[in-house]
């Protein structure tokens, strides 16, 4: 007789771990009833889950990650002594825990405002920063709000879309006050707090002071992934109208980039690479680069994007993407839930499918037998 998979969906909470997960019991008194369990062919490199062959037991055997991968399918075989085996499809589900905190991403904003009144707006921010939390759900929301620098109520936030707004433009003077260093925290929906606060800088300008302009609105430069470090791969140009000298004018990346791929020389707008490139992983990159000129600072804005051309650096690789499953033609379907795609023709009592990965079953299922 064939071993049997006892079936039960197989929807996992993992925090309410037990094992085993799954086991099959053989009807088969004797040598013949020693079954053995294995991955089915083709998840040998699944590194999360073992099968002890001994006992069909599920283990974990790394550290699993929601936010890495949250669903994980693959067949278990188990062969009795006879030869005779029995496929089961072993579905696990993730459930998400609040593991991440929010993240600003950038981390500091730089703004100047004109004082003269007329050019606030109640309904247009004057910055608007941003958190972002990698748990899903409730865990991932995220709200702000103004920690630090805003005794005097000049400035609110939008805790949900993190717009700063001026919220009291009469107080807003050079005079009195040219600069404002507001700190923003962010919190998720299940109260874990940004580790480290946004900052905002705010310089207040009189009408006369002018924020340099770039050549170009946007910029487009490309690199090979190959390069070296320290690669020189454009630069950008930004002037003050009325001012011959560029060498008044900073520039920074401010955005766009967190893995720091790519730098830019303060003084020059040179960007050069700042780390090995990978077209694979990275394709393109959009940065938003600021220009600053005077004091109190005021700022102009452009974006480069730089496309990374691929250079033929890998060997043709096979990932296997198809699942053989045998079953001896005396098997019934518990439920139906897995589509045939390919059936080859075989003789003998064992048939065969192929399934492919985009046919993976949706449902947990197994399969029972039936005396034939
Ligand atoms: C179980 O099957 C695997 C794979 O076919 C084999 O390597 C292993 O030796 C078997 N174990 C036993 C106890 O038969
Ligand atoms: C923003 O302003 C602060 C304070 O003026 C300064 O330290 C910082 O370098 C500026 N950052 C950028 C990206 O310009
Ligand atoms: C503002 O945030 C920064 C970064 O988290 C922190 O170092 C600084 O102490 C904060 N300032 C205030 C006044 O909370
Ligand atoms: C920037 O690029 C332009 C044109 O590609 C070139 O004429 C200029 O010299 C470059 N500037 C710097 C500082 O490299
Ligand atoms: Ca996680
Ligand atoms: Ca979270
Ligand atoms: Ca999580």
């Amino acid at each position: 007789m064939l071993p049997l998979f006892l079936c039960f969906p197989m929807i996992l909470d993992v925090f309410l771990w037990t094992c085993p997960l799954i086991s099959a019991t053989d009807p088969d008194c004797g040598v013949n009833a020693i079954v053995n369990y294995t991955l089915g062919d083709g998840f040998g490199k699944l590194k999360e889950f073992e099968v002890k062959s001994a006992t069909g037991e599920i283990c974990i055997t790394k550290e699993l990650d929601y936010e890495t991968r949250n669903i994980y399918e693959f067949p278990v075989v188990a062969t009795d002594r006879g030869g005779l085996s029995t496929t089961a499809m072993v579905k696990i589900q993730l459930t998400d825990i609040n593991d991440n905190r929010p993240v600003f991403y950038p981390r500091e904003y730089n703004v100047s405002l004109r004082e003269s009144g007329s050019s606030f707006s109640a309904s247009s921010p004057v910055v608007i920063v941003v958190a972002t939390d990698a748990d899903s759900g409730r865990f991932g929301t995220v709200a702000y709000k103004i920690s630090a620098g805003n005794d005097a109520g000049l400035f609110r936030i939008d805790r949900h879309s993190g717009e700063i707004f001026i919220n009291r433009p009469g107080l807003l003077s050079r005079r009195s006050q040219p600069y404002h260093h507001l700190n923003i925290s962010a919190t998720d929906g299940a109260g874990l707090k940004s580790v480290t606060d946004a900052e905002v800088f705010i310089s207040v300008i009189d009408s006369a002071q002018r924020p340099p302009i770039f050549e170009r609105a946007r910029y487009t430069f490309s690199v090979s992934e190959n390069v070296p470090k320290d690669t020189l791969v454009g630069n950008v140009t930004a002037a003050v109208s009325g001012s011959d000298s560029r060498g008044n004018v900073g520039y920074s990346i401010y955005s766009g980039d967190p893995e720091q791929f790519f730098k830019i020389e303060t003084f020059t707008g040179v960007i050069r690479t700042a780390n090995f490139l990978d077209h694979e992983t990275k394709t393109n990159v959009l940065l938003n680069i600021q220009a600053t000129s005077g004091d109190p600072p005021v700022y102009g804005h452009t974006q480069v994007n730089i496309e990374v051309q691929d250079v033929n650096d890998n060997a043709p690789e096979f990932e296997s993407n198809t699942v053989r499953l045998q079953f001896p033609k005396t098997l019934k379907w518990a439920w139906p839930y897995m589509q045939r795609t390919q059936q080859t023709k075989t003789r003998g009592p064992m048939e065969s499918f192929v399934i492919t990965s985009s046919t993976r079953p949706q449902v947990a299922a197994c399969l029972k037998s039936i005396r034939g």
